[in-house]
């Protein structure tokens, strides 16, 4: 095609494609969509039915407050969500029969008794009462995370609309759309500020006096709504789970109008005629996590006055203060997988064009920094951490829950805390972590007879910390281990001192509860954990029951053993030596270690039983390789070959088969430098786990696939759990050319990275503190000393 019929035909392609939409997406990092999800829809009253068209919606967060964006243009609906709603209560689970019971159980399990083991577990290890009520809890003291409710707006207008275009934008976290009605350019923007604690949604059209709504808030049960100095008002309590009611909460609207009257009555907020509107939310309960009331905020004043600051700001004001404190967080970490043009179409075209073609670069990056912008969404310092669902729910009961399941569920979500560049949103879970302490330590008193502190898998906002309501995944004793391994990965990373100094009698606490808790195994001497579970997996005894109870599961081993190594380092890094040290020290040398069966795969359990589910989702004997340091290529080869075949295993048996369970496998492959193995996984993540506003998938909805994704992607460009520092230690022949920037790394180093056709061409790693620079790429190894600030620029 000759130049000038080039030049004209890229100036009719510019014209079609410009004039489509002003509001097409100038970067690639938004989600975006030329249809809404449609607001009039109803939720199923299933709690476990996913509502195809909320997951569509458009998340924000502030860490506290949560909202879907539904941007339908006649009804618009925006989700609610509170970290804190949730109903149930504190109450006692621990099981005082358990102690008596458990030198008999392992007296069977040392036997080869397991039927009988297992069964006398049931009987006498798990819970007291209703446990989380079988992920069912929303009525039980254990409760459930649950929706705040719905702001509802009617615009009361059926017309026809065009130029339709709706979007998040992740660079700004503001929620937008747009359309034409009537000849009118109508425009919505929505954030939730976390520096004035509201929701701000603003209201514009292209001629005056164009605004005429009404909003009202509303939610499935116990609420109220009233109006009072201008605002609307709902407020209620949620059920105890004893009869009762415990939880009060209140959400607040504001509406600020340029041009047209407001009007209020009891259930609504009416706009007429308006130029612009801006609605502010504020929300907020009387919760606070503290054991054993975790009651006493005073929700109401707190929600008036945020509403009172942020109404005598300017909506610029807000935007302005709302992007200083979000981008300084989202700016920190930049990835370019291609140089290729943006797939041009809306993001849930893209998720389905990906099912078929799996390869879309931009959409890995998108996926990669969305996982970072969910984390932003659902844990500021200060707030609650995020759980199964971060911080959005629509529903009363939600699956599982929605609890912090800490057998592998919340630790994943943290995965990417640290070489994200998002330190500040991993300290809710240490606030969770330290506030369980208390009511641990009366589950190790109670239930064992054990110093210290321990959880069992799951834990909710009420401190609790009792083993489960059944022994199959009830009885996960490596659990508190497995949480507290987040405090060294932050002093990895930070060099916080007065982090660890704080942190240290958590850290002793849960380590207390293991040296009480290991016995000696008869037969090797070693030390084990047990009675206990490999999380959620069974085997096939050798009268051929089906069992789950165990001494010494490869999982619990580990996890105490990445424990006790933290705390020696810990106690180093603080100059303690004294005899629980040595003690710890001493204990961690005896634990009985991983161990490679006779088919070569890493065993999961102290002996070789056969698998009921060979494609069981967890994986949780792989610990070591990821997130653990245990096992790793440069130290321990042959139990890294052991557990790339147990992997291998896995997934030919249809491992992996939840988003999570692949986008663990993203590390894992990444951990054993499996560079292509780690795609498959992150593309079986991305066509098969993955809803249209990609929000992960377990199904249902769940979380921790999102984090997952987004860990396993910086996994596989930067690695420093080995004690060195790897640059591209796994990167896809589909990923040749790229930079990421803003990377870090243990030790206290940012790392930014440039490769093209497949190879490192230059690195940049700069250093927090003095010290020792340790790098790998491929087989070339240097070492440098670096004084803190200071950087090395790295190339072949
Ligand atoms: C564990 C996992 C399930 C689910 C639940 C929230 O029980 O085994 O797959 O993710 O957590």
């Amino acid at each position: 095609m000759k130049f000038n019929q080039l030049y004209l035909f890229a100036a009719f392609l510019f014209l079609v494609l410009g004039c489509q939409n002003a509001d097409q997406p100038k970067s690639d990092l938004k989600l975006w969509y030329d249809n809404p999800a449609n607001a009039s829809a109803e939720d199923d009253k299933n709690g476990w039915k996913d509502d195809p068209e909320w997951l569509k919606a458009l998340p924000l967060g502030n860490g506290s407050l949560g909202a879907m964006v539904f941007g339908d243009v006649n009804t618009e609906r925006i989700q609610l969500n509170e970290e804190s709603m949730w109903s149930g209560s504190v109450d006692d689970n621990d099981n005082p029969e358990a102690r008596e019971a458990q030198l008999e159980i392992r007296r069977l399990l040392f036997e080869g008794k397991y039927k009988e083991a297992t069964q006398l577990t049931n009987k006498t290890q798990v819970c007291k009462g209703a446990g989380s009520g079988h992920g069912n809890g929303s009525t039980v003291p254990f409760g459930c995370f649950q929706t705040l409710g719905d702001l509802r707006i009617d615009f009361h207008n059926e017309a026809e609309y065009q130029n339709y275009y709706r979007d998040l934008d992740l660079n700004t976290a503001v929620a937008s759309v747009s359309y034409t009605q009537n000849d009118v350019h109508f425009k919505r923007e929505i954030f939730t500020s976390y520096p004035d604690q509201v929701l701000v949604a603003r209201f514009t059209a292209d001629k005056p006096r164009q605004l005429s709504f009404s909003c009202s808030l509303d939610r499935p049960e116990y609420f109220s709504t009233t109006t009072e100095d201008d605002q609307l008002i709902m407020s209620g309590a949620l059920v105890d789970g004893k009869g009762g009611k415990n939880l009060e909460y209140m959400a607040r609207l504001k509406a600020v109008n340029k041009g047209g009257e407001l009007a209020y009555n009891n259930s609504e907020l009416i706009v007429r005629n308006a130029d612009e509107v801006i609605l502010l939310l504020s929300a907020s309960t009387d919760y606070v996590l503290k054991y054993p009331e975790y009651k006493g905020r005073d929700y109401k004043s707190i929600t008036a006055k945020n509403i009172e600051k942020a109404a005598a700001k300017s909506y610029k004001q807000l935007l302005a203060d709302h992007l200083t404190e979000y981008q300084a967080y989202f700016s920190r970490v930049e990835l370019d997988l291609t140089p290729e043009e943006i797939n041009p179409v809306p993001t849930d075209k893209r998720i389905a064009q990906f099912k078929e073609s799996q390869h879309d670069n931009h959409l890995v990056e998108l996926m990669f920094q969305y996982g970072r912008y969910l984390l932003i969404s659902s844990s500021r310092p200060g707030c609650l951490p995020a759980n199964l669902q971060g911080v959005w729910a629509n529903k009363i009961q939600t699956p599982w829950n929605a609890d912090y399941h800490t057998d592998v569920n919340v630790q994943m979500n943290y995965w990417p805390a640290e070489v994200c560049n998002l330190s500040e949103m991993h300290e809710p879970l240490f606030d969770l972590v330290a506030s369980l302490v208390e009511p641990g330590t009366k589950t190790a008193q109670v239930q064992y007879g054990n110093r210290g502190w321990v959880v069992h898998p799951i834990t909710n906002i009420w401190g609790y910390t009792s083993p489960g309501e059944a022994a199959s995944w009830g009885m996960h004793t490596g659990a508190s281990a497995w949480i507290a391994t987040h405090i060294a990965e932050h002093y990895r990373f930070t060099g916080d001192k007065e982090f660890l100094k704080t942190m240290y009698p958590v850290l002793k606490g849960a380590v207390a509860f293991y040296l009480d808790w290991l016995v000696e195994d008869p037969e090797t001497g070693k030390l084990v954990s047990g009675p206990a579970v490999s999380p959620e997996n069974t085997f096939l005894a050798p009268d051929g029951s089906r069992c789950q109870i165990s001494m010494g599961p490869a999982h619990d081993q580990e996890v105490i053993w990445q424990l006790f190594t933290d705390f020696m380092l810990a106690s180093d890094e603080l100059g303690i030596s004294d005899d629980f040290v040595k003690q710890t020290t001493e204990a961690r040398a005896n634990l009985a270690g991983p161990k490679i069966g006779s088919d070569g795969r890493l065993m999961e359990w102290a002996h070789e039983f056969p698998e009921v589910e060979p494609g069981h989702r967890h994986i949780s004997h792989l610990f070591a390789v990821h997130p653990g340091e245990q096992i790793n290529l440069q130290e321990t080869p042959d139990l890294a070959a052991a557990a790339k075949k147990s992997l291998d295993y896995r997934i030919e048996n249809g491992g992996g088969h939840t988003g999570w369970s692949a986008a663990w496998l993203i590390s894992q492959y990444a951990r054993l430098g499996e560079a292509e193995k780690a795609e498959h996984s992150l593309n079986t993540v991305l066509a098969k786990s993955t809803s249209k506003n990609l929000f992960g998938q377990h199904p249902p909805f769940q979380m921790d696939a999102n984090f997952g994704t987004t860990a396993g992607i910086a996994e596989m460009l930067l690695q420093s759990h080995a004690g060195v520092i790897e640059l591209l230690p796994a990167l896809p022949a589909d990923w040749p050319a790229g930079k990421v920037s803003g990377l870090r790394a243990r030790g206290g180093y940012t790392v930014d990275i440039v490769w093209a056709e497949g190879k490192l061409t230059s690195a940049k790693i700069t250093a927090d503190r003095d010290g020792t620079l340790k790098l790998k790429y491929k087989d070339v190894d240097s070492e440098k000393d670096l004084k803190a600030g200071e950087t090395f620029h790295f190339s072949l």
